[in-house]
């Protein structure tokens, strides 16, 4: 029967979804031995007598993550090779049975503390796949397992923003396959963590489909709900006959939500992307990468086109042997913050006058586009699909970017959009044409002069909103 577009206008994010979108750029952290076996994917069969980093600071980690601007950080708690980095009390294959800190210590209590401190928001990533725990591949013996190691987590280390998931599931060294019980792991994290969005192979975040950075064109949040269940079933059977997984639309399809997805769709879900990558081309730390740690403009690069693309930005740092983060990616991340800041920290339309489609009530009109403040917004009456508004800069001012947000608390609804400038001479010149915008769009073109700014919103499912336009001249990296 499809969806309909007016339902689809009307999906909107769970207040834990929208309380995550709005963190926008947070890190990753693979650390673990394969740290110190130079490996991506660990056999399980490491000692843990490997894991001894000298100068372990997860301060140092948190400082590089905040000068960067990020609001959150997730560590890989248990990777796929089985080994905690929390001293479990259902596994030897942990931080206690190392050498570091003379196996008293706990880093999942390190960095969560150093989170805390700092004011970052701080998430976990648990391997189900465990190449270590003699029990995975028993189903039901392992799930048990997983349930204790994942309660430990989510009651020892206070509030947690994310519990993150891989799909991975490999067949156990006993030659059975697992099949994990993501029912029970999701109730788990409901009941003892209600404000954690479950990424991933998980009900509230989506992956993007890609671990390289790319970004569709239109990047849909309402989505039909068979992709939120996809994930489940790939993991499940990533080994086995993938048929019935391959039947449905795929997280890594370019269409996810477009009226014609809907269309076919019998049910849809605010199920929001997040991008997922590393700034070097591991995982994990590698002393041969460290000259190719991604550089400023391609990190400003994929900051603009994933928090600017209606996704949130996961960029992974891997410590190395010491325990610190390199130097040349510490660097980096002082870089790009800066560059953001001296970017985005001036809003040239702010508090600019806006004229153009009305609101749908006193409290909705134009001005709220450029009052600075999130929680305002513009929201076209019921039935108007059409909008048009011109912005009042004051004076000729140079600029590059020009940042929409909708008000996604009512869900995800322009679908075309156009923005012109003109130097009030009547004459208006495009300068982008877009589709979605969602919670934020960076609209990049080459830099103009103008006095005023139209944006022309051409296409919607319903009752378009708005809360910001701002205006801004990009910064080049200084080198
Ligand atoms: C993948 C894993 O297999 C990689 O090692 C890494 O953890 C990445 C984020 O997810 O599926």
């Amino acid at each position: 029967m499809g969806v309909s577009i007016r339902e689809a206008a009307r999906i909107a994010p769970s207040p834990r979804q929208l309380a995550w979108q709005e963190l926008e750029f947070y890190a990753f952290i693979h650390f673990t031995v394969n740290t110190f076996t130079d490996m991506e994917w660990g056999l399980g069969d490491e000692s843990p007598s490997l894991f001894s980093p000298s100068e372990l600071d997860a301060r140092q980690w948190v400082a590089a993550c905040q000068a960067a601007g990020m609001k959150g950080l997730i560590l890989t708690c248990k990777h796929h090779d089985g080994f905690c980095l929390w001293p479990s009390a259902y596994t030897e294959h942990s931080v206690k049975s190392s050498p570091w800190r003379g196996g008293q210590g706990d880093l999942v209590r390190e960095v969560s503390d150093a989170c805390r401190e700092a004011g970052l928001k701080f998430g976990v990533y648990l391997s189900p796949w465990d190449r270590h725990e003699p029990s995975y591949g028993d189903s039901p013996a392992y799930n048990a397992f997983f349930l204790n190691q994942l309660r430990e987590l989510l009651t020892g280390y206070g509030e947690l923003f994310c519990v993150w998931f891989d799909g991975a599931c490999g067949e156990g060294a006993n030659g059975k396959r697992q099949v994990y019980d993501w029912d029970a792991y999701y109730g788990l994290i409901r009941e003892l963590q209600p404000n954690a969005v479950i990424s991933v192979c998980g009900p509230d975040v989506r992956w993007c489909g890609n671990e390289a950075g790319h970004t569709r064109k239109s990047e849909w949040s309402v989505v039909p709900a068979t992709m939120r269940d996809n994930e489940k079933i790939q993991a499940n059977s990533q080994q086995a006959d993938d048929g019935e997984f391959a039947k449905r639309v795929g997280s890594e399809d370019e269409d996810l939500g477009s009226r014609a997805v809907l269309a076919g769709a019998s049910e849809a879900v605010w199920y929001p992307a997040e991008t997922n990558t590393s700034i070097r081309p591991g995982w994990f730390y590698h002393a041969a990468e460290d000259d190719r740690v991604k550089t400023a403009d391609e990190l400003m690069e994929l900051y603009e086109r994933t928090v600017g693309g209606n996704s949130t930005f996961l960029l992974n740092l891997p410590p190395d042997r010491r325990g610190l983060l390199h130097e040349n990616d510490v660097a980096r991340m002082k870089e790009l913050g800066e560059r953001i800041r001296q970017t985005y920290g001036a809003d040239l339309a702010s508090g600019a006058s806006v004229q153009g489609s009305a609101g749908k009530d006193a409290a909705h009109g134009a001005e709220r586009l450029t009052d600075g403040d999130r929680s305002t917004f513009w929201q076209a009456p019921e039935g108007a699909e059409l909008a048009e508004f011109v912005i009042e800069l004051g004076s000729e001012l140079a600029f590059d970017r020009v940042v929409l947000a909708e008000n996604i608390r009512e869900g995800q609804r322009i679908e075309r959009f156009r923005l012109e400038a003109s130097s009030g001479d009547g004459e208006w010149r495009l300068l982008y044409e877009g589709t979605v915008v969602g919670y934020k769009k960076i609209c990049r073109f080459a830099e103009t002069t103008a006095s005023r700014l139209r944006l022309t919103i051409e296409e919607s499912r319903w009752s378009p909103t708005l809360t910001s336009v701002g205006v801004y001249r990009s910064v080049a990296v200084e080198r």
